[in-house]
């Protein structure tokens, strides 16, 4: 069993891991970059080691830093979390050379899967059904044109290194087709360094349900049951469930083997998930793609099935067979888990970056939040803007919806926005509470909103607005102006909205310190210079 684990992430999954190595007696090592010195996993951390300047690309993505970092603190083992380098195979391959344990799967399992085509074809292989279109990569846009007449109107054109949406482009009919590859080439080009694509047939207003999986190192493989994550805004999941409100063990049942054969023929080792797509009323589902990671909804598979899966992970890794077996995992209640972002809901959702100046953070029967944040801390442009995750369980859907609406309405975050007042609205929509979501809940839903809120739908009554009338009304706009630049000027000190500016500290004070909190004692600079 490991003694020493570096924990090469931030924010609220970083607390996570580090509790998981808490509650094994591991000695977690944290990792952060000069705008988290101050961050809440460092705080929590045996030993932290600063691994460069605040943009991701200098630190937390600085494969060279992390693991000198382990080799400096004799860190036996890494684990990635999510996002990062958590499905970076040159990654796994530069830990596992350092002599050092990856927590994960193999670097051939994560590029297996990280190519859309290839894991198709693995699916293919394994007789589990894909979304209907090309496995292999298109070789030019007069096969996309045949293909497309093949599987008929409208297709969905994807890119083999793309995944959850990114390169993601409808075509509703033949004439948009030729823009549509030229301008996926490109961006996939520019984002991926890979230009290829495949195609698909659009599966119309599925529900998107993934499947969890895990692996040890002694052939066991099986399922945890699987999350629905329909409801999602620019392919970002915001909020997930476990089980699907289907609940129809059958489904759970199929797809599940499903995912298994897959992980299986892919010679998978630790969490990983496979998402498919399910159409409502046929029940069947296809194949979309492997996540070869720890999701960040773990929480709600970890509330049902009472499995800790960071736990697992780690005993994994070290050689450990799973603690359970498929007959011994039983499914009980429900969970439901929003992601708290520093987003504004009334401005686009845009960052809102800042200072967090309050916290009332929910508690009480069947609550779990899981938060890297605390008052005070720095909410920051350089990174994604989750500040935390708030879950509820209950022994059935609707105990579960009524403790997440009591949990909501009793969480508030002061000094930056949050998108906290946009699920106390989900938890209160009819379509939510009936649970007929599929992947167009949110654009319904955002049309739901706005008519209950009498603009921008053409249901708003015409109304005769006279001169007197506008006069009044543009009055109250500018005044209304008046305020809020007053109220700007009049921040109360420590909550000045540091909104756009990017503080940096003096290139001298850049020096790698490790503070090992056992002794509170300062060693000396560390990296380059050491
Ligand atoms: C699809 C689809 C329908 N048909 N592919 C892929 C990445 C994931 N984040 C969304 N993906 C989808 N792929 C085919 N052939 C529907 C989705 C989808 C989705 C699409 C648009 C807007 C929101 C969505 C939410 C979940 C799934």
């Amino acid at each position: 069993m490991f003694s020493k684990i570096l924990i090469a992430n931030r924010g609220e999954i970083a607390v996570r891991l580090i509790r998981a190595c808490r509650d094994l007696a591991i000695s977690p090592v944290a990792v952060y970059s000069e705008a988290d010195a101050g961050a809440v996993h460092v705080r929590l951390a045996d030993e932290a080691v600063c691994i460069g300047p605040a943009p991701s690309s200098q630190s937390y993505l600085n494969i060279t830093a992390i693991v000198e970092a382990a080799r400096r603190t004799k860190a036996e083992a890494i684990h990635p979390g999510y996002g990062f380098l958590a499905e970076n195979a040159d990654f796994a391959r530069a830990v596992a050379a350092a002599g050092l344990k990856f927590i994960g799967p193999t670097a051939a399992a994560m590029e297996r899967m990280g190519s859309k085509t290839s894991a198709r074809r693995a699916a293919v292989d394994a007789c589990v059904p894909i979304v209907p279109g090309t496995v292999e990569p298109l070789n030019s846009f007069l096969e996309a044109h045949s293909v497309a007449e093949q599987f008929g109107y409208p297709v969905m054109l994807k890119a083999s290194a793309g995944g959850g949406g990114k390169g993601m482009r409808l075509v509703a009919s033949p004439q948009e087709l030729q823009s549509a590859f030229d301008n996926a080439r490109s961006e996939a080009a520019g984002a991926f360094g890979d230009d290829s694509l495949y195609l698909e047939k659009v599966v119309e207003r599925p529900r998107h349900i993934e499947i969890q999986v895990f692996a040890d190192t002694h052939g066991n493989v099986v399922h945890l049951g699987e999350r629905e994550c329909s409801i999602q805004r620019r392919h970002q999941k915001v909020v997930e469930e476990c089980p699907s409100p289907i609940n129809d063990t059958n489904l759970r049942q199929r797809m599940g083997e499903a995912a298994v054969k897959i992980a299986r023929a892919v010679a998978y080792v630790g969490a990983g998930t496979v998402e498919f797509l399910v159409a409502d009323a046929t029940r069947e589902f296809y194949f979309l793609e492997m996540n070869t990671r720890l999701q960040v909804e773990h929480p709600v598979t970890e509330l049902v099935t009472g499995i800790d899966m960071v736990r697992e992970q780690i005993m994994v890794a070290a050689g450990a067979r799973l603690s359970f077996s498929q007959e011994e995992i039983r499914w009980q209640g429900h969970a439901i888990e929003c992601r708290v972002y520093a987003e504004d809901p009334e401005n686009n959702f845009f960052p809102s970056p800042g200072t967090i100046s309050f916290l009332q953070v929910p508690s009480g029967p069947g609550i779990r939040e899981d938060s890297g944040v605390r008052v005070n801390s720095e909410v920051s442009v350089h990174y994604d803007p989750m500040i935390s995750k708030l879950a509820a369980w209950g022994r059935n859907r609707t105990e579960t919806i009524d403790r997440l609406r009591r949990a909501l309405d009793e969480y508030q975050v002061g000094g930056i926005k949050t998108t906290l007042a946009f699920f106390r609205e989900i938890v209160r929509d009819e379509e939510f509470i009936a649970g007929r979501l599929d992947t167009g809940f949110i654009t319904s839903f955002n049309e739901r909103r706005e008519t209950a809120r009498g603009f921008g739908s053409p249901q708003t009554e015409e109304i005769e607005i006279g001169r007197r009338d506008l006069a009044l009304i543009a009055g109250a706009i500018h005044y209304a102006k008046l305020q809020r630049e007053a109220s700007l000027h009049r921040q109360p000190a420590g909550e000045v909205q540091n909104r756009w500016k990017i503080s940096r500290r003096p290139a001298s004070v850049r020096q790698r310190t490790i503070i090992d909190k056992r002794s509170s004692r300062l060693r000396g600079p560390v990296g380059d210079k050491a």
